[in-house]
Parts: C-alpha cells; structure tokens; sequence
C-alpha cells in the first residue's frame, strides 16, 4: 500500500492517523514539495502498488486515473472537487457539508474511523486555519475543551504548527516524509522543544518578516494588494496569509523565485470556487479552496494570469 498525502501539517498529521488505522504495512510519499499533481517519475514510483491512498490532497484528475489503471485508489479530504468516478472519496465537502464543519482532513479522519477528539486532530485543524479557528463556534469549543484537558495553550499548538512546518517550507521533502512516524511517539513538549526544527522556524520568521515589513513594495489595485516576492522556500502562503489577515483587503502575492514556474497565490474574503474553476477550464495548474487559490504559471503567462486573477477579484466584490 501506498500512502500519498499533503506536506502540511493537517497532511502530515493526517498520514499519522491513516497509519494508525490501516496499520504500518504502508509506504508513504509527499509530491515533490509545491507541486499540486505528480511528476511522470512519482507516478512511475506508483506502478508497484496495487492500494494507494491519497490524504490531504486534491490531485488533478487525469493523475487520479492514470493511478487507477492499476491500484485502487480511496481519498481523505476536505478540499472542494467534483466526484471522480472508480475512486472512493470521503469527503464530507464533495457530498455538500459546509467547510466550517470540516476545517481539516484530520477531522474527516476523526469522525469517519469514530476516533476521540486528540492531538492529531487538533493539529491539524490549527494547522489549515491558525488562529482564524477561534471564531468557529463549534471548533473554538472543541480547542479550548482540548486544551483544559491536555493542559496546554493554543499558542503552544499553533508554535508546534509553524514547527511541523518549517521543515515543508525549507523543501525538506525527506524529513516531512519521516514526520507520520516520529509523531506517533511525540508529545506537545517533544514538538516544541525539537532542536532542527527551531533553528528551521528561526531563519523563516526572519524572511517572512523582512517582507510583511516592507509596504513599500507592495502594489495596491483597487481593493486588492500584490506582492511580489523572490524566494526558494514555501512561504508564499504564509505571507499572504498575514498580510490578507493585517490589511483586510484581498491579497495576492507572486513568487518569481522558483526554477520552473511563477507561483501566484490569493487569500480574499470572498468565495473564490468560481475563479478556481475558470482557471481550471483555462488548463491552468490551480487549486484550493473557499478563501484561497494557489496557482502555477508558466513564466510567460504569469502577467496575464495575474491580471486575470486581480480583474475576477475586482468583480467578485461587486457582487
Ligand atoms: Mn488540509
């Protein structure tokens, strides 16, 4: 068996889970970091396996597939798509469950195998909303019960979320891979106190708040914000998530710093599903959900895609 799933935290908490569930008879990979689909050599590396499970992650199509030609294929997620035929997905957001009850797969993980509410799953939920998860209702209950129980902060929880994952954003795809493992035997204090991981997490604050801190650079369009960056590692989310969140305004932020594509990020307020599917229909690399869009341009067509994406927000927020 194979198991395919997400770099994050919620992906990486959620391999954890699956491994517990279905046993430890299971290899597992993470797409080369960045990538949202898999290259020919990882879909040859699934040739030889006959069960694959994919958690986490809304892979394209035609990948899904060419994967079924040989393995059953069965996906744990809470992304939004359309049903693929000849796959089992469970998803509480394909069959029509609002994303606020599904903040993370960790939480699909936990309700469809009837697992208490523990630190697995809260992880994950902290780490696919951060500190937006205290105004759901439902999961600021759910985090505060934990909390008392466990007797830990959520601060703690999320400081162990940037944890986990500096090491997604630095490109360690190897040590992301061993990360399902080491967990089973981890506590908060384990994660909190990892030494690689902290000196990880130093050198990405420093970057990321050299250009949250740099105004001067950004480009205002209306009522949404760019900002372009030149970078190797994955923080692209990450910016555009503090400054969307410090602003208020949509946010869009463009890395030129990657070897074969331009990458383009969006964070707005507004539901974004429509864009993702006019990307989509255009062939583009894209992907995500209700309030973010992650985009892979292809150098020359970076400008257009951009304006494309900046036109749709302007219009989206007339609406
Ligand atoms: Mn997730």
């Amino acid at each position: 068996m194979l198991l395919i799933h997400h770099w994050d935290t919620d992906g990486i908490c959620s391999a954890s889970m699956l491994i517990e569930e279905i046993g430890e008879e299971i290899d597992n990979m993470v797409p080369f970091i960045g990538n949202y689909f898999l290259t020919e050599e990882e879909k040859e590396r699934c040739f030889g396996y006959d069960k694959i499970y994919i958690v986490d992650l809304a892979l394209p199509e035609e990948d899904i597939t060419s994967l079924l030609k040989h393995a059953g294929v069965t996906i744990f997620d809470h992304h939004l798509y359309k049903p693929i035929e000849g796959v089992k997905v469970i998803n509480p957001l394909v069959r029509g469950e609002e994303q606020y009850r599904y903040p993370s797969t960790t939480w699909v993980l936990k309700e469809h195998f009837g697992r208490k509410v523990d630190f697995l799953a809260v992880l994950g939920v902290v780490g696919d909303n951060e500190e937006r998860i205290m105004e759901n209702r439902i999961f600021r209950k759910v985090i505060e019960r934990f909390c008392k129980k466990e007797k830990t902060r959520f601060e703690d929880l999320l400081r162990a979320v940037h944890l986990i994952d500096s090491n997604y954003k630095l490109n360690m795809k190897k040590e992301v891979e061993k990360i399902p493992w080491l967990l089973r035997d981890m506590d908060i204090k384990d994660i909190l106190e990892h030494p690689m991981w902290n000196r990880n997490n130093e050198i990405l604050e420093e970057e990321i708040q050299e250009i949250v801190s740099n105004e001067d650079a950004w480009i205002k369009k209306g009522k949404t914000l760019i900002i372009e960056i030149n970078t190797t590692h994955n923080i692209i989310s990450s910016i555009a998530r503090k400054i969307a969140w410090s602003t208020g305004m949509d946010t869009v932020v463009m890395n030129r710093g990657l070897d074969r594509y331009v990458q383009i990020y969006v964070r707005s307020k507004n539901n974004l599903t429509g864009l993702i599917d006019l990307l989509k229909e255009k062939n583009l690399k894209a992907g995500g959900k209700r309030d973010v869009v992650g985009i892979l341009a292809e150098r020359e067509k970076a400008e257009e895609i951009l304006e494309f994406v900046v036109n749709f927000l302007e219009k989206n927020d007339e609406r």
